[in-house]
């Protein structure tokens, strides 16, 4: 999955896709690069971000899904607002990815109005504004992994489909450095609950806490972190480097077949 950023304050790219042209430009360089998904994200979660309105979000958005529905690369909203969702769905989004999990009120509507479009569940303890203040856990992968499992029990009751389902530990969002490197080890864990496990990592600040590299150089070391997450049970990850990941995991993949034949 390739990041396309629509946000004036993007950390890893410091906003510099802030235009419908240039995210649609962005957006085509990654399925050149081999994306198989592109999220499309119109509002910052990174720690200390503040919400964007509604309106502002659907006036970055949705051009640029709309420019993208006629690619065969399924496309993505990286979005936590029911309305945001709806008219997504409308321009022709595949994916719901949602950081909150459906927990904003209107959300699990969207997604039961629907027969047709998957959702990301993500977990995140807090809001993006303060979650890396102190975050706090008795056990980091088993609070994670009941919350993920007690928001499929909630939503499959619903009826939607349990194969609709996405889940992702959510890297840094309300997580220390420690609680990071606890779910990357444990990623195996979460596939217990048989729904196609997603990480995104590339780039993030973990990794720059281990290099030093500022965000937008941190390219290795994101690569390194998909290598692991997809070796521990990671089925997608959401990349800003898709080139490199895909050669990489391209690598990875054949030595596994390899393996499997012998
Ligand atoms: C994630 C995301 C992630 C999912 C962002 C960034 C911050 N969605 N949206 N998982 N991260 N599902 O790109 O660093 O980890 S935005």
């Amino acid at each position: 999955m390739g990041v396309v950023n629509v946000t004036p304050d993007s950390f890893s790219d410091g906003g510099f896709f802030f235009s419908t042209e240039n995210a649609i430009k962005q957006a085509r360089k990654l399925i050149e690069e081999g994306a198989d998904i592109l999220d499309v994200g119109g509002e910052s979660t990174r720690p200390g971000s503040l919400p964007v309105s509604v309106d502002e979000e659907l006036r970055r958005v949705i051009p640029v899904i709309e420019a993208l529905a006629g690619e065969k690369t399924l496309i993505s909203v990286d979005t936590s607002k029911p309305e945001v969702m709806r008219q997504a769905i409308i321009a022709g989004v595949d994916i719901i990815n949602d950081v909150n999990a459906l927990r904003n009120s209107g959300a699990l509507a969207v997604l039961a109005e629907n027969d047709r479009v998957l959702a990301c569940l993500m977990h995140m303890q807090g809001c993006p504004a303060s979650m890396q203040n102190n975050p706090t856990y008795h056990n980091i992968v088993q609070e994670v992994y009941d919350f993920l499992e007690e928001r499929i029990q909630l939503i499959t009751t619903l009826g939607v489909a349990r194969d609709r389902l996405i889940i992702d530990p959510g890297f840094g969002f309300g997580k220390t450095l420690q609680h990071n490197f606890e779910i990357l080890n444990n990623l195996e864990y979460f596939t217990r609950l048989q729904t196609p496990l997603m990480v995104g990592i590339s780039r993030k600040s973990m990794l720059g806490a281990v290099t030093g590299n500022p965000a937008n150089r941190r390219i290795h070391e994101s690569v390194a972190a998909a290598l692991i997450a997809v070796n521990n049970g990671a089925r997608i990850v959401r990349v800003h480097d898709v080139k490199a990941t895909k050669d990489a995991l391209s690598f990875y993949c054949a030595v596994q077949k390899n393996n499997d034949i012998k």
